[in-house]
């Protein structure tokens, strides 16, 4: 694996490979790696040759009082995984790099940016859109992947895709959990041991949430209250929100007749936590497909 440092560099191997016609698939991450990111790159090897991951932790989608400056920095760690994952180069620019001084321009999602994670995060999908235009236009990949465990990134990631006419394809990857549930994240490692035990309510919340699906209710009020439940029967959660949501505009939804995500939001403590349910109905039976 070839680790490359500025954007000039990197356009230039990009460049070349495309030269090649070669397929270039992308994955960009802010690092601490887990499970979670190298099923992303495992993904792009099946159709990419060369893969190009980037680590930058980006300080523009972190709000004043967030997490930027204790945000985990392994990168020794990370770049050994990201080797045997398979990566062909890793991009690691500097944030001055990414952000010279004078930089000015800034990419806004309306409508999607403003829900859930937007209203509780304000800015941080600005910095999200603005940071992933720019890697797709120095890196031009044929697909860049992004994981469903953060759902709205993702979604505001491929309007903004259609909306600027992108010629990267946005490919979304499932959740990778812990084998008792806990979606891997960075920050999980925030967690005490105690929180860490506690933070398995919200994959039980999305469970119990399943099995009412799977019971017949397409009512969302019952859902969520099945959801809130469990959770606020966990002393260590704070619920920032529990809703369920339309999978393309993440509006409310009153009944699941359509794909829909149950969306949460948990502090365990400072540590602020979030997953969800996809589902999909199949047929005209109202039957759904579950994604957990
Ligand atoms: P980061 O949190 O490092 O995540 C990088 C990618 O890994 C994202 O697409 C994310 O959805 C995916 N991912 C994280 N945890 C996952 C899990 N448990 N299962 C599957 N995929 C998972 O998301 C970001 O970085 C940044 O916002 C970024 C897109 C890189 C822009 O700065």
């Amino acid at each position: 694996m070839e680790t490359i440092r500025t954007i000039d560099w990197m356009k230039q191997a990009a460049r070349q490979a495309r030269a090649e016609s070669r397929i270039i698939g992308f994955v960009p991450t802010m690092g601490a790696l887990h499970a979670g990111h190298t099923a992303l790159v495992q993904r792009a090897k099946q159709d990419c040759s060369p893969v190009i991951a980037s680590i930058f932790v980006n300080p523009k989608q972190f709000g004043p009082k967030e997490d930027f400056t204790k945000y985990p920095r392994t990168i020794e760690a990370d770049s050994g995984k990201f080797s045997a994952a398979g990566v062909d180069l890793l991009f690691l620019p500097e944030a001055t790099e990414i952000y010279p001084a004078g930089f000015g321009s800034y990419v806004t999602v309306e409508g999607l940016s403003d829900r859930l994670e937007g209203r509780s995060r304000p800015g941080h999908f600005r910095g999200v859109a603005t940071v992933v235009l720019k890697l797709l236009e120095i890196v031009q990949p044929d697909f860049a992947y992004f994981g469903r465990k953060d759902a709205q990134q993702v979604r505001i990631i491929s309007q903004m895709a259609r909306d600027l006419n992108l010629d990267t394809e946005i490919v979304v990857c499932p959740i990778v959990r812990e084998p008792d549930g806990l979606a891997l994240s960075s920050r999980n490692a925030y967690l005490s041991a105690e929180e860490r035990r506690a933070a398995t309510v919200l994959h039980r919340a999305l469970t119990a949430a399943k099995a009412e699906l799977a019971a017949g209710t397409r009512d969302s009020l019952r859902l969520q209250t099945v959801i809130r439940k469990i959770l606020e029967a966990e002393p260590l959660a704070a619920v920032d929100y529990a809703e369920i949501v339309d999978a393309d505009t993440f509006e409310p939804v009153a009944r699941i007749a359509r794909p829909c995500y149950a969306v949460l939001a948990v502090f365990m403590g400072k540590t602020r936590l979030i997953d969800n349910l996809y589902l999909e109905p199949v047929g005209d039976s109202g039957e759904l497909t579950y994604h957990l």
